[in-house]
Order: structure tokens, then sequence, then C-alpha cells
């Protein structure tokens, strides 16, 4: 029986490891009625073509139906040189996995990112913390080619320094250790002109 459970535990190790996309684990029991509210992002690994570069905030809210939508904002750069507070508008699509959703993404105004990317929820206590994770990529290996990452915190300060070593253990296991900047809040949105 022990020798089971030891096969067990090496091969959840070995598949937490692989950076094989399909074997990323999200967290269990998702509620998406305790991740509402609001969410600042403390840290971010970039995708190719980065979008919103600091002062990202996002309000989860479910609407009469029960779906998840967001509006989000963030200071980014467009149109060459232009630096403005972009603010989005997110729905979320159910998939099979309750922790996985599409997210369907555009600007409240024209010129900003749109697109339909994962939004996968790798871990949250829904009080202090969340760890998100997006692939848009997959290789030929099934590795992750083009992926991006936000670590929210309930506290725009950053995270707790009691669930630090939770989410680096998360990093680790979405092989984006080392890969995440640390995202400033300097209050950008609430002075900046909207876009
Ligand atoms: O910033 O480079 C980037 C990619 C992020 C694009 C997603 C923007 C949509 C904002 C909604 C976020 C809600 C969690």
């Amino acid at each position: 029986m022990l020798r089971y459970v030891v096969a067990l535990c090496l091969l959840a190790v070995s598949w937490a490891q692989d950076c094989q996309v399909a074997n990323i684990q999200v967290v269990e029991n998702f509620d998406r009625t305790r991740y509402t509210g609001t969410w600042y992002a403390v840290g971010k690994k970039d995708p190719e073509g980065l979008f919103l570069l600091d002062n990202i905030v996002a309000n989860m809210v479910i609407d009469e139906n029960g779906q998840m939508t967001a509006t989000a904002e963030g200071r980014v750069i467009i149109l060459n040189n232009w630096e403005t507070c972009a603010r989005m508008i997110a729905t979320f699509h159910d998939t099979d996995n309750p922790s996985k959703f599409k997210m369907k993404y555009w600007g409240a105004a024209a010129n900003l990112q749109e697109g339909y990317d994962d939004h996968w929820v790798i871990d949250t206590d829904y009080e202090n913390y969340a760890v998100h994770y997006s692939c848009r990529h997959i290789d030929e290996d099934g590795t992750c080619k083009d992926s991006y990452s936000f670590i929210f915190s309930r506290h725009a300060t950053g995270l707790r320094p009691e669930d630090v070593a939770t989410v680096t253990q998360k990093k680790v296991d979405i092989c984006l250790l080392g890969k995440y900047r640390r995202v400033p809040h300097t209050g950008y949105c609430a002075t900046a002109p909207s876009k």
C-alpha cells in the first residue's frame, strides 16, 4: 500500500514539473462567488506583446445568470507611445473544469487589445491571494510557448508574508518561477485620462 502511495506522490511531483500545459493543476472546488470583488495584480508574467503594464486592478462580478464577468484597468502604452489607463471588460465562459475559464475581453474604447484567452485559477484562498494562468500558445511538445500569469492580492500593498511560500510553490508548479515582475500601484488610473 505504502509503495502505491509513494508511487502516486512521485507521479504527482513529476506531473507538476514536466511543464505540460495539460498537466497543470488548478484549484479544487473553485467557488466563483468567493472569487468576486477587487483583486490587485501585484505580480505579472508577461505574454509576448505585453499590454497591461502596472496599476492593474480587476473587479470580478457574477451576473444575474451566474456568469462571471469582470472589469479591469491598468496603465498601458498604445499607438507607439501614448500612455493611458485602459478600462477593460471581460466575460468568462465555463468549461468542463470549474477552475478553467475562457475569457473574452475587450476595451471600453477603441484601440485597446481584445482577445479570447484561457483564465485558469491555479490557486486562491479567496481572501488574500489568487494565482492566475493563461497559455495562449501550446508548443508542439505540450509546453506553453506564450503564457501570462497574474499574482492577485486583495491588498494593493502586495501579498501577506504568510502567503509568499504558497504562491512561490505555485509559480514552480506552473514552470514560471523567476519570470514575474512586480506590478506597482501608484494611483495612476485614478488621475489618468482613460481610453
Ligand atoms: O497584459 O499583456 C497583457 C495580457 C493581459 C490581457 C488581458 C486583459 C483583460 C483584462 C481582464 C482581466 C481580468 C482578470
